[in-house]
């Protein structure tokens, strides 16, 4: 009897991804959920879940820390196997799995793969060759097929025009440091067992300090090769196949095992072999007495600023001597949703930028009240665009007032200054920055420049209508 049950090292409901949730953001007949699936077998199989730092790229994969319970990192678009490296050379125990697409490692990250595995660091990359850029919705990939129709190449690619696709396999065995390159095939039971055996041997060789593991995997992206999931699956083998065949390139199973203890130097000898002269800490300069750190979460549909309004957030309270982060976050699913980014200031330094639950939520358009009002923490406030969003906060433990942001941005000439003024009503009711900083933030921080005196009626318009309304915590 064969009993299927989900690895360990993933976690048994995807918390992060909304409460009890137990589906990926993956679309139906995607490769990424059995290249997912595979790794998280052979991590509970070799019980290394404790010592796995998984690095997810920015693509549909971007997200892979929603399911494995292990250590994570999210790595800056293709530069996985640079932060992988980091991370090799300062935990000598830790295994590293780099997680990439084919535009994230072979477009533009392909630097960062190629000196990674010219280098041989110890770790294994996992290479998912859909031949497009899933997440964006479909643009051309370095691994696009000639004649393959794109987004970007309507008519199909030509050589003359775009080149030729890229074998990453057949480029990184030209060089004489990898110990192990392999590209498997997602089609059948056949081909993913032949998988499962290559993903095995790329983390038993980095288990045994052997050097630097390659596995391309060819995966379907049924949503934008516009095709249903089965008939992915086969032109997966007849056309992506005949292209970049699948094959062992190398196995250097007697590779000796490396040393792997680089030199570390502390932070003060470090900095004095680079002569550099630290100045002790200035003492930091409070914008209000009692501060508490505030997480924000600014959420609304793209084009509604509210990745500028964070920014200018953040901007200001560096301006006044605080710490601050803004971390953005885009939908990565092909089927809409909302943006928002998390914005962290404090007066102490801060940590991580994440925001899981926020203090405070601009709530820009009605989906965002939904998404967030649950995680929001006890007594915290909610801002809601009252132009666009008529529905009450259900929470009783929360603060909230109904701003008429869109309409008071628009009497003051720019309908787009709306998240100026749910960020200047912010400002008034916390005092968390300084109105006049906001005022002296806004010319810098505004890529039109024509616009700032628009933005600055707006920031006038909130204030008085904070004052008018009597508004206050
Ligand atoms: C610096 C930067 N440039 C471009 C983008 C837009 N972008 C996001 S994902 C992506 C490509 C993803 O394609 P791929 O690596 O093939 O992964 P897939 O989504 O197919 O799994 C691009 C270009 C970005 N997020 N950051
Ligand atoms: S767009 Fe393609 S790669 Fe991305 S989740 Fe959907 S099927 Fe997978």
């Amino acid at each position: 009897m064969v009993k299927h049950s989900k690895p360990k090292s993933f976690y048994d409901t995807y918390e992060r991804k909304g409460e009890g949730t137990n589906t990926t953001h993956y679309c139906p007949g995607c490769g990424h959920g059995t290249a997912h699936k595979l790794i998280a077998e052979l991590i509970d199989e070799f019980g290394i879940q404790d010592r796995t730092i998984f690095v997810s790229p920015v693509g549909c994969s971007v997200f892979a820390f929603y399911y494995f319970d292990t250590g994570n990192v999210q790595a800056a678009h293709g530069r996985a196997p640079a932060v992988g490296t980091g991370i090799r050379r300062s935990l000598k125990d830790a295994i590293v799995i780099s997680y990439q697409g084919d535009g994230d490692l072979a477009g533009i990250g392909m630097g960062a793969i190629v000196h990674a595995a010219n280098r041989g660091e110890n770790m294994t990359v996992f290479f998912i060759n859909n031949a497009i850029y899933g997440m964006t919705g479909g643009q051309m990939a370095p691994t696009t097929l000639l004649g393959q129709k794109t987004l970007t190449t309507p008519l199909g690619r030509t050589t003359m025009r775009d080149g030729n696709p890229i074998g990453m396999c057949e480029l990184l065995d030209a060089l004489k440091t990898p110990v192990f390159i392999e590209r498997v095939t997602l089609t059948d039971a056949k081909g993913v067992l032949k998988a499962r055996k290559a993903f095995k041997k790329g983390l038993l060789n980095q288990i045994e300090k052997r050097g630097f593991s390659f596995i391309e995997v060819l995966s379907p992206c049924p949503v934008n090769w516009k095709m249903p999931p089965t008939d992915a699956r086969r032109w997966v083998k007849e056309s992506l196949e005949p292209e970049f065949p699948v094959k062992n390139f190398r196995d250097l199973v007697d590779n000796p095992v490396q040393d792997i203890s680089y030199p570390v130097l502390g932070e003060k000898a470090m900095l004095k072999a680079l002569d550099i002269v630290v100045e002790p800490e200035k003492p930091y300069r409070p914008a209000v007495k009692e501060f508490s750190t505030q997480l924000v979460k600014i959420s609304g549909f793209g084009g509604q600023g509210v990745m500028s309004a964070g920014v200018l957030l953040a901007d200001c309270a560096i301006m006044d001597g605080l710490h601050a982060t803004w971390l953005p976050s885009y939908g990565p699913e092909m089927r809409g949703g909302t943006a928002n980014a998390s914005v962290i200031v404090s007066d102490k330094p801060i940590g991580s930028p994440v925001v899981i639950y926020p203090s405070v939520l601009f709530a820009m358009n009605g989906p965002s009240m939904s998404a967030f009002e649950k995680f929001m923490k006890p007594g915290g406030l909610v801002l809601i665009n009252g132009s666009i969003v008529s529905e009450q906060v259900t929470r009783k433990d929360l603060k909230s007032f109904h701003i008429p942001a869109s309409d008071l941005a628009r009497e003051a000439g720019l309908l787009a200054a709306a998240n100026v003024v749910m960020l200047t009503v912010y400002v008034m009711l916390s005092g968390v920055v300084k109105i006049e900083t906001l005022k002296q933030v806004v010319p810098m921080s505004i890529k039109h420049k024509h616009l700032t005196e628009v933005n600055i009626k707006a920031i006038d318009a909130a204030a008085g209508y904070v004052r008018r309304e009597k508004l206050s915590l």
